[in-house]
């Protein structure tokens, strides 16, 4: 499952400049987190109603200037149901950087990180784990005072120190935070896609080479 290297036609961002550096991302997370939500956020600056919500956006590719580099961007949207635990680890591979997203409206989401993310990226990436940006989506929930069930931002900071991620709230309704996702994700992905060897698992237990 390679990434396709199109974007949609009415997207606001420009294509990869040819001969461009690659860098992959997959974006990962509960079913109902938001990715789709978000990467279209991210690709055409728009939230999408239920009828576009479909799987047109699992993978593409845009042209990203990163400090004079080109970089080209490949997004890989994933489904988080559990009927696609087998397929989904069919597109980690080659992966420089992943964003693995919650819903701050749902402490489950959260919880699943350590439950069933760490462990199935883990699993799947043998001794190159890439760097990981846990990301809280739908931060405008909290504006919702009939909402109980949050998740505070300490919570997912928490959470994120523990598995050695970088962390960061956005909302693909409002468009809030998510330039600031993709951005950090797409320099850790540089910087990964730079590194000439293998990278140690460190997280929390002994270093293993
Ligand atoms: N309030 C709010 N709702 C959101 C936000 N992002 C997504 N949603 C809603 O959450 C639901 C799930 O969004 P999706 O983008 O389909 O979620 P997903 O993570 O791609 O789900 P799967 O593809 O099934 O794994 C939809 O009803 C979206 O409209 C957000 O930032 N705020
Ligand atoms: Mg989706």
């Amino acid at each position: 499952m390679e990434c396709a290297s199109v974007l949609k036609s009415n997207s606001t961002r420009p294509p990869p400049q040819e001969g461009s550096r690659a860098v992959k991302l997959v974006v990962l997370g509960d079913d109902g987190a938001g990715k789709t939500s978000l990467v279209a956020a991210y690709a055409d600056k728009r939230f999408l109603n239920d009828d576009e919500r479909k799987d047109i956006y699992d993978a593409f590719s845009v042209g990203v200037d990163i400090e004079g580099k080109a970089i080209d961007f490949r997004v890989n949207d994933t489904v988080g149901e559990e009927g696609y635990d087998r397929l989904r680890p069919l597109v980690y591979p080659g992966t420089h950087v992943m964003i693995l997203v919650y819903s701050a409206g749902s402490p489950d989401s959260l919880r699943n990180v350590q439950t069933k993310w760490l462990p199935e990226i883990d699993h799947h990436a043998s001794i190159r784990v890439p760097p990981l940006v846990l990301v809280a989506n739908k931060t405008d929930l909290r504006g919702d005072h009939d909402k109980e069930t949050l998740v505070t931002t300490e919570q997912g900071k928490k959470v994120a120190r523990k598995i050695g991620a970088e962390h960061l709230e956005c909302s693909a309704k409002t468009g809030e935070g998510v330039e600031a996702v993709f951005d950090v994700a797409c320099r850790l992905g540089v910087g990964e896609s730079d590194r000439p060897t293998l990278r140690p698992i460190c997280r929390g237990g002994p270093c293993i080479i």
